[in-house]
């Protein structure tokens, strides 16, 4: 069974319009837009339109449409904003789930995060 959404968090609010963001692509199935915090200069959200808490729920129950949609998406995001590694130089791409993950958004998201070199990946 799918995970409880919260429809008050505040990637809902943007997929429903209520809240601005600085979108850089989407589809039918998932929006990117820049991070609000940057931690590089290149620093992109993913998240698919539909209503999944977590990368798990995400790949649990969405469908087929939905994952190439979002995986789509995450490669028009790499080539657009040069960090690809058909011409760029690489990226880091995280997501954080739940109280040990640290996820404070609780809609999936996937952090695309390039431009400089990453440092150590967990702490
Ligand atoms: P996390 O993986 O759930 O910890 O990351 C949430 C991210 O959402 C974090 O990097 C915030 O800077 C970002 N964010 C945002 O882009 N816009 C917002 O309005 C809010 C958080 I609140």
């Amino acid at each position: 069974m799918a995970l409880a959404y919260d429809d008050t968090n505040i990637f809902a609010r943007i997929l429903r319009g209520e809240i601005p963001c600085d979108t850089v692509a989407q589809n039918d199935h998932a929006l990117a837009f820049r991070d609000i915090n940057p931690q590089a200069p290149v620093h992109v959200l993913v998240i698919p339109k539909g209503k999944y808490v977590s990368f798990d729920d995400f790949a649990a129950h969405a469908s087929d449409a939905e994952i190439a949609g979002f995986t789509r998406l995450c490669a028009e995001v790499c080539r657009a904003e040069g960090v690809g590694l058909e011409d760029g130089q690489g990226f880091r791409a995280i997501t954080n789930a739940g109280p040990h993950g640290v996820q404070e958004v609780p809609h999936y998201h996937l952090h695309i995060m390039g431009g400089r070199m990453m440092g150590p990946m967990v702490s």
